[in-house]
């Protein structure tokens, strides 16, 4: 099954997708080596090329021929929406995928949890430069890791979930229906030396959202649930959103998720319900194309932190040549020069992009229902060229190498988990 539409304002409303070539301009040069220009671009989203309708569903087939049950896209640029939408949400009825579908959004919960954690820094309840244990007394083996720390990735606490998942199928039934505190995983986490001395090095660990996660609880007196409901969810009206560890259903329609087998040629396992309860503050979030969009947009725009905290937020730790790490935030440089800012995640099932331009008013989230696919990982992020950059400058194959990062599959989750 194959959708497709653009519109202005909700889908209801959308009209079926015109599919006339739209002139598009790069909005920067590329740079000599086609790796983007290294600069942080600064590009209003009426200065960007048009989406490009076709390049998305171009990318769409391409995932549903390298293993992915279904994948979408939804853009939200300025009021036009552009949803685009192909194979099935649930392979047992054949139910189609559409844009309207939740599912979980992995580790754009860190973006949730960031906001949270800056609001509270708004409010004069924390400070990003103060020592963890100045607020969890006695928690980590290190007084030098400060909050900052946490939220770049430069605390060096390790990933409990390199172990976990090191065989994903069986890594993933271990833990589908175990309920852990956020003790239980620091636990887990402290049993193995730090990767890096505090602020060394960038180096991504589910353990420092989870650590995020009690410093919410801790400050607030309030779950990270009811958190993210009050600070979030409500004043955005985010009605596809919820975040209901330890309970392992998603609500309403959605897609199921499926994970690959690390054997090929072993069926895929459908991993639509568990707690999530391994990951918690650090991925735990249910969502929606619409929602995410909403998300970002109002969060690059200025709506949910003071321009202090939005400005630390994009203080950007290198992830590599195209990437950066600011505080539970991603900014990617695309080909055209333009660079966007959000998050990826990765949940058994689910691999989900969603990104905003520098003044939040383009807005794009692409999933699709499969994970421990590299390839698909990979072809999944070329939605951001389409609908950021427009029409390829370049055959859409030369624009594809420029661009396709050798480090994508690794960057959710530690190297020694990923796997070919
Ligand atoms: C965990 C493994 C991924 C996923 C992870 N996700 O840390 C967080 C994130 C929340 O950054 C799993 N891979 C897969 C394996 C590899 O099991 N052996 O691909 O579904 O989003």
């Amino acid at each position: 099954m194959v959708s497709g539409t653009v519109g202005t304002g909700t889908a209801l409303g959308a009209v079926l997708v015109s599919l006339l070539a739209v002139p598009a301009q790069a909005a920067a040069p590329v740079a000599p080596d086609g790796t983007g220009t290294g600069r942080v671009t600064s590009v209003a989203a009426g200065e960007l090329a048009a989406p490009d309708d076709e390049g998305l569903r171009e990318v769409l087939r391409t995932a549903l021929s390298q293993g992915a049950p279904g994948a979408m896209v939804r853009v939200d640029d300025n009021g036009t929406v552009h949803r685009l939408s192909e194979g099935d949400a649930d392979r047992v009825t054949g139910r189609a995928l559409t844009t309207y579908d939740r599912f979980r959004v992995g580790s754009v919960s860190k973006s949730f949890t960031a906001v949270v954690l800056l609001q509270l820094v708004d409010e004069g309840k924390l400070d990003l430069d103060t020592s963890v244990n100045s607020y969890l007394p006695g928690l980590l083996p290190d007084d030098r890791i400060t909050v900052r720390h946490l939220l770049s990735h430069r605390s060096g606490l390790y990933d409990y979930t390199n172990d976990m998942f090191e065989q994903t199928v069986p890594g993933f039934e271990a833990v589908r229906n175990k309920v852990f505190s956020y003790q239980d995983l620091v636990n887990l986490s402290l049993a193995k030396p730090v990767t890096n001395a505090p602020g060394a090095a960038y180096s991504y660990s589910n353990t420092n959202f989870v650590v995020g996660g009690m410093l919410i609880e801790k400050l607030t007196g309030q779950s990270v649930r009811t958190q993210y409901q009050k600070r979030i969810i409500k004043p955005l009206k985010l009605t596809g959103t919820s975040y209901v560890h330890p309970n392992t259903a998603i609500a309403g329609r959605h897609a199921n998720g499926y994970l690959p087998d690390d054997e090929a040629g072993k069926p895929m396992v459908d991993s639509t319900e568990q707690t999530v309860s391994w990951a918690q503050s650090a991925g735990a979030v249910i969502s929606t194309t619409r929602d995410l969009n909403t998300f970002f947009s109002a969060l690059l725009g200025g709506r949910l932190l003071s321009a202090a905290q939005l400005a630390q937020m994009q203080q950007w730790t290198p992830v590599n040549s195209t990437q950066g790490y600011g505080l539970g935030l991603r900014r990617r440089d695309l080909s055209c020069g333009v660079s966007v800012y959000g998050h990826t995640g990765t949940v058994q099932g689910y691999y989900t992009y969603a990104f905003t331009s520098k003044d939040g008013k383009r807005s794009v989230t692409a999933l699709a229902n499969t994970s421990n696919n590299g390839t698909v990982l990979t072809t999944l992020s070329r939605t951001l060229e389409s609908a950021f950059c427009g029409k390829p400058q370049t055959t859409a194959a030369a624009r594809s190498s420029a661009t396709v990062n050798q480090v994508e599959r690794y960057e959710d989750i530690a190297p020694n988990i990923a796997r070919d």
